[in-house]
């Protein structure tokens, strides 16, 4: 049985691990759930608590007998799966870039995810922290060509999909730098090349967050 990500019809925390999985080639189900009432039904009611997994959530993944979620953890998992990890020397600096890139998705999360009165502060302060956090970012990459070096891991697979997120959120932080650079590295390797640039490229059209988010909201309005 192929392996099988489910999560809501959108990018959100199930992306990074569906980039990992167009870049291995391999056979897996995107296992989706519209951001529908009957979506959100057929999920709560039906689905969640009868998958056998040990902590019911979105993202979840099932490889055969393997049943997870936590989407570091399924990233983990698929990096250990597909010689992804990075080698035992540089496992504590990939922990310490691993949860830098999910600080950054907290943060945006937290601002996409506000009320309509709360956005544009949160959005202010978000961003003047974010250049100095860039920086960090710019220069703990380096001339790369990936995060942990000349080996590719499944850190790169987050920190792709995350700083795509921000470059999106705030171009002009991004624009024409390492990180711009980065991400075009990132998006020209054969296989992600080739799901970027075909017809049912679901990065495309799946929305980065939930239709209800201020941002960029539905459809990808910004
Ligand atoms: N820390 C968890 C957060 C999971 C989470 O909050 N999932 C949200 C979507 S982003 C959800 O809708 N879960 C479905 C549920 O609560 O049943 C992760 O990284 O996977």
């Amino acid at each position: 049985m192929p392996v099988e990500i489910g999560y809501w019809a959108i990018r959100g925390l199930a992306e990074p691990c569906r980039l990992l999985l167009h870049y291995t080639e391999t056979e897996w189900t995107d296992s989706i759930i519209p951001l529908s009432q009957e979506g959100m039904d057929s999920w709560f009611k039906d689905k969640k608590y009868n998958l056998g997994l040990d902590f019911p959530n979105l993202p979840y993944l099932i490889d055969g007998d393997v049943k997870l979620t936590q989407s570091l953890a399924i990233m983990r998992y698929l990096g250990r799966k597909f010689g992804l990890s990075p080698t035992e020397a540089d496992m504590a600096k990939c922990d310490n870039f691993e949860q830098v890139i999910q600080d950054l998705r907290v943060g945006i999360s937290k601002v996409s995810y506000s009320s309509a009165d709360t956005f544009e502060g949160l959005k202010a302060e978000f961003l003047e922290k974010l250049p100095k956090k860039l920086e960090e970012v710019a220069t703990f990459i380096g001339a790369g060509p990936y995060a942990m070096g000349e080996k590719i891991t499944y850190v790169d697979f987050l920190a792709l999909e995350y700083l795509e997120v921000v470059a999106r959120f705030s171009p002009e932080h991004v624009a024409g730098g390492q990180i711009a650079e980065y991400i075009q590295r990132m998006k020209n390797l054969p296989a992600l090349k080739k799901f970027f640039e075909s017809d049912d490229c679901t990065h495309n059209s799946y929305t980065i967050n939930a239709p209800f988010c201020q941002w960029p909201g539905w459809p990808n309005k910004e």
